[in-house]
């Protein structure tokens, strides 16, 4: 039988947020990702399991099926709607300090460039992976992230390029991060960047999508 986590989990994959949402249209006049995560707090599911089994779990579907090409980007924008309908429920949890995020993930677009819509997407796909997510904005000059690092220790940070003349922008913030803060990890993407060039710069992950970046920094939090 289909447990109320599974629901969740399917309402964030399909991008239901409520009720009242008439998208999709299969499931028009059901509850979304809004109601059943209420009702999941009220039923007394352990507030872990509602965030792990339920909304995370639905981001993890939809972030795999984006990089599968299975759906696109509206259909990640959707589930990201509905995650957050839900993770509104478990905000004053959170800040009491009854559920933990796995971690503080910093992200940014690299100082002279203003793309930001893949950057967007892998802070949702973060965020929805269970990381507390510091989205720094775009044209990031390196100083912003330093800031960003000293404010929030231990925290990763990611940084998004989409033009060939700012990818040296990225190399000289990802080489001051690391001069500063060794320890901390650096994750890069976006469409001109390779692999062989975050090794060149020393970055400690490039991700070509946004699950591949969550699922590097779950691992690092195992
Ligand atoms: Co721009 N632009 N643009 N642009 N733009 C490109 C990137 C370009 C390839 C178009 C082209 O010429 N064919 C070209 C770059 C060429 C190059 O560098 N060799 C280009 C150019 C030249 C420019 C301007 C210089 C144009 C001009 O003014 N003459 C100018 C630069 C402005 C600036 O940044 N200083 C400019 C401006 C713009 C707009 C403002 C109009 C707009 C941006 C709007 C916005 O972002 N809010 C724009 C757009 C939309 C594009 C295209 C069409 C689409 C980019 C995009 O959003 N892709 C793009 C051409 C194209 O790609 N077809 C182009 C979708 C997005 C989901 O993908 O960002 O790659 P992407 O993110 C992916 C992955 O890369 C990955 O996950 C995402 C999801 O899969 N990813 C990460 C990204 N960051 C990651 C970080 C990670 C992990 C994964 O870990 C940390």
């Amino acid at each position: 039988m289909e447990t109320l986590l599974d629901q969740i989990a399917l309402c964030v994959e399909r991008g239901k947020i409520n009720k009242v949402s008439p998208f999709p249209p299969d499931l028009k006049d059901k509850p979304g990702a809004d109601e059943l995560t209420q009702q999941a707090i009220d039923d007394g599911i352990a507030l872990q399991d509602i965030l792990n089994q339920g909304l995370i779990l639905g981001m993890q579907r939809i972030g795999v099926k984006f990089r599968e090409n299975k759906v696109f980007v509206p259909d990640v924008l959707m589930a990201a709607k509905a995650m957050h309908t839900g993770m509104a429920h478990l905000k004053p949890h959170f800040d009491s300090g009854d559920i933990k995020r796995k971690g503080t993930f910093v992200m940014g677009t690299v100082s002279g460039d203003l793309h930001d819509i893949g950057k967007n997407l892998v802070t949702m796909v973060v965020e929805g992976g269970g990381w507390e997510v510091i989205d720094l904005g775009i044209d990031c000059a390196t100083d912003k992230y330093l800031t960003a690092i000293s404010e929030h220790p231990g925290c990763a940070v990611g940084l998004s390029a989409l033009l060939t003349t700012t990818m040296v922008n990225m190399e000289k913030t990802v080489k001051a991060i690391k001069e500063k803060f060794p320890e901390t990890t650096v994750l890069i993407g976006g469409a001109p960047i390779t692999r062989e060039f975050c090794e060149k710069i020393g970055a400690d992950c490039y991700s070509p999508d946004p699950q591949g970046a969550v699922d590097y920094l779950n691992k690092l939090a195992a």
